[in-house]
């Protein structure tokens, strides 16, 4: 099942010299935190892979490329959701800078359906609530809202000011609900500072759409085949192409959580056969829950990679066993795959050998290995900003988490089977004949993927990438907006992996093909090599206090 792991394809560089030179600059202290954290990959015997240190506090005064659990709440899980009129309580800054900078792109199924994407909505605290408590404009602006909006649910999304003045954001839900029985008003406790980074957003959202949206409609959608996907947010279209080929194939596609999705498609998202999850970081609560409440079985897909795209397809196909459906998939896949190989093996002849690193949040670390591996190019180091353990090594090692107080913080919902809505989709011989194939309930993890040698770096910072830059001089970086110009003034171009550099998509069969060409005129052009940093002229800054002159 597990890829081949190449071990003869050795990074140029010795990783462990690298990591000695990164940790050399630290307090020994520091240095002895850090080292559990950057790993030298080797895979063993069933997929074992070394121990990473992960999801644990970043050290003060390290520059991290991490979020806050707010934005991993709002602007990750619920934010690209069209209908829910979303909130944010807190001062202005918090819900202007996470509206649509992750360009989660959308389209309402008509002019007259409801789309509240082009709003940003805050209760814009200012200095008096922060002393005197923020409830009764919170309660304002839901009464203002519903008079202007007509919504038929409302999230409150908690900023830390929240959190630290007190205000109980779910009492004010109640209270409002009551008044207006028609909407669903329901609040996150997911001020920024709940966890050591977005992903407790994740988590606190996945609880409250389970607890509060998922199973309050059971009417089913028409269709065979039904499925949700779960963890992808349509990011550059990311979910509409992923939408066409799904369809394409044959599957009714009941809702994604939560890219290009609608509140109704939640509320009734308990009446498929099948979850298959994307972002695992981000969403495997929510599968699990499902799981337990309803008998919804799933399964890891990636759609980032265009074999990986047909790999995926396959197992959907496999799983719901109609014979039909595995043929037309086939044909899709086959259909698909003729233009994806021609631009392939051309862009191949020009980016073989060339070396990638990435630095993302939970998932696409993981999944962008696939798109570069296509055209040849290796990936010699790579991490994530907030994933964990399971995301590294795989979900085998979930029992030997330890659990601290950081991630207590956050509430573990005890969920039991659905008296009535709990049934078995598939008998239990019917699951264990092609559980091999499609590893229910399971995520391999990036770790046991990668190459020997590889260097794998949890939470980087920003003096760790510029020893990475130095001593590999990778042909392309992928990360975010925070490290594009600094790479980039050192004569590597660099790939937004959250963003897409206003690019997109990427995700299946179209998206392979976006990407291949991207990245060969990325890492095949010479604009990169005549850039000059500031600092290689003048290495240091000269400054003068004002009032010694
Ligand atoms: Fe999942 Fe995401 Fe990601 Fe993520 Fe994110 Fe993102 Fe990301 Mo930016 S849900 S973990 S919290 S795949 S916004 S769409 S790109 S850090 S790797």
């Amino acid at each position: 099942m597990t890829r081949k792991v190449d071990r003869n394809n050795q990074t140029p560089v010795d990783s462990n010299e690298v990591k000695e030179e990164i940790l050399a600059k630290y307090p020994a202290k520091v240095a002895r935190k850090r080292a559990k954290q950057i790993i030298i990959n080797r895979v063993g015997e069933n997929e074992t892979v070394p121990e990473i240190q992960a999801n644990v506090r970043t050290i003060p005064g390290i520059l991290t490329m991490r979020g806050c659990a707010y934005a991993g709440c709002k602007g990750v899980v619920l934010g690209p959701t069209r209908d829910i009129l979303q909130i944010t309580h807190g001062p202005i800054g918090c819900g202007f800078y996470s509206w649509l900078t992750r360009r989660n792109q959308t389209r309402p199924k008509s002019e007259a359906h409801t789309n509240f994407m082009p709003y940003a909505m805050s209760t814009d605290l200012q200095e008096d609530e922060i002393i005197f408590g923020g409830e009764k404009k919170l309660k304002k602006a839901i009464e203002e809202a519903i008079h202007i909006f007509h919504p038929r649910a409302i999230g409150i999304f908690s900023t830390c000011p929240v959190g630290l003045i007190g205000d109980d954001v779910h009492a004010v839900a109640r209270e409002m609900e009551e008044k207006h029985p028609d909407v669903n008003i329901f609040g996150f406790s997911c001020e920024g500072y709940k966890g050591v980074s977005q992903s407790a957003g994740h988590h606190i959202a996945n609880n409250k759409v389970f607890t509060d949206v998922v199973g309050l409609d059971d009417t089913a959608k028409e269709g065979k085949f039904k499925i949700n996907i779960l963890g992808e947010y349509n990011i550059g279209g990311d979910a509409f192409e992923i939408e066409r080929i799904v369809a394409k194939c044959g599957f009714t596609l009941h809702s994604t959580f939560s890219g290009n999705s609608e509140y109704d498609e939640f509320t009734t998202a308990h009446t498929v056969d099948l979850n298959v999850v994307m972002c695992h970081r981000s969403i495997n609560y929510l599968a699990e829950m499902m799981e337990k409440k309803y008998g919804i079985p799933w399964f890891k897909v990636n759609f980032v990679g265009a074999e990986a795209t047909a790999k995926s397809l396959r197992k959907m196909a496999k799983y719901f066993g109609d014979e039909k459906l595995v043929e037309d998939t086939e044909k899709v896949i086959s259909e698909e795959l003729a233009e994806v190989i021609r631009v392939r093996d051309d862009v191949k002849s020009r980016c073989e050998g060339k070396l990638a690193m990435m630095f993302v949040g939970g998932s696409r670390a993981h999944h962008y290995q696939e798109l570069f591996r296509e055209i040849g190019m290796r990936t010699v180091s790579a991490g994530y900003e907030f994933a964990h353990r399971d995301d590294y090594e795989g979900r085998k090692v979930m029992s030997s988490i330890v659990v601290d107080a950081d991630t207590r913080n956050i509430e573990e919902i005890t969920v039991t089977p659905d008296e009535k809505r709990h049934h078995p989709r598939k008998s239990e011989t019917e699951l264990a004949g092609i559980q091999d194939e499609v590893r229910f309930s399971d995520y391999e993890g990036m770790m046991p993927e990668m190459n020997e040698g590889a260097l794998v770096i949890d939470d980087l910072n920003h003096h760790e990438a510029e020893v990475l830059i130095e001593k590999y001089h990778p042909d392309v970086f992928c990360a975010g907006i925070k490290e594009k110009y600094v790479v980039q003034k050192g004569g590597i171009p660099l790939k937004q992996l959250h963003s897409y550099d206003y690019s997109g998509p990427y995700a299946g069969f179209l998206g392979a093909v976006n990407f291949y060409k991207e990245i060969d005129r990325l890492v095949n052009s010479k604009l990169f090599q005549y850039v000059k940093a500031p600092w290689q002229e003048s290495p240091e800054l000269a400054g003068r206090y004002a009032w010694g002159r």
